[in-house]
């Protein structure tokens, strides 16, 4: 009896805290583009800061020992991210210190923007 009184006020928790995010999802998107476009997912853009380590100009691959990352939940690290196109690969040297920013793309983080 016990035991049946726990689940059936587990299920009920369940389901508004559903229903409560649910709405906190609506709420959020009021007054944003969201709101009128279609849903396309538009990849976040993660700003960091971080020292190039290497570059592989043929690749487009760049090593970079980044400060945290709040957005991702990132520590700082050096990791590679793939430059989006070739022309970012020009403002970059080694041991540069540069604030980019960068989006997940499949299981790679795509640098977009070099500043
Ligand atoms: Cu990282």
């Amino acid at each position: 009896m016990k035991k049946q009184l726990f689940t059936t006020f587990a299920l009920v928790s369940a389901l508004s805290a559903s229903a409560a995010m649910a709405q906190q999802k609506m709420d959020d998107m009021k007054g944003t583009d969201m709101a009128k476009k279609p849903a396309v997912s538009t990849p976040i853009t993660h700003m960091a800061k971080g020292t190039v380590k290497k570059i592989d100009a043929k690749t487009g691959w760049v090593l970079m020992a980044h400060e945290p990352v709040n957005s991702m939940n990132w520590p700082a690290m050096t990791m590679s991210f793939k430059a989006k196109d070739k022309s970012l690969l020009d403002k970059l040297a080694v041991d540069k210190k540069v604030d980019f920013g960068f989006v997940k793309e499949g299981e790679d983080y795509l640098m977009t923007i070099v500043k």
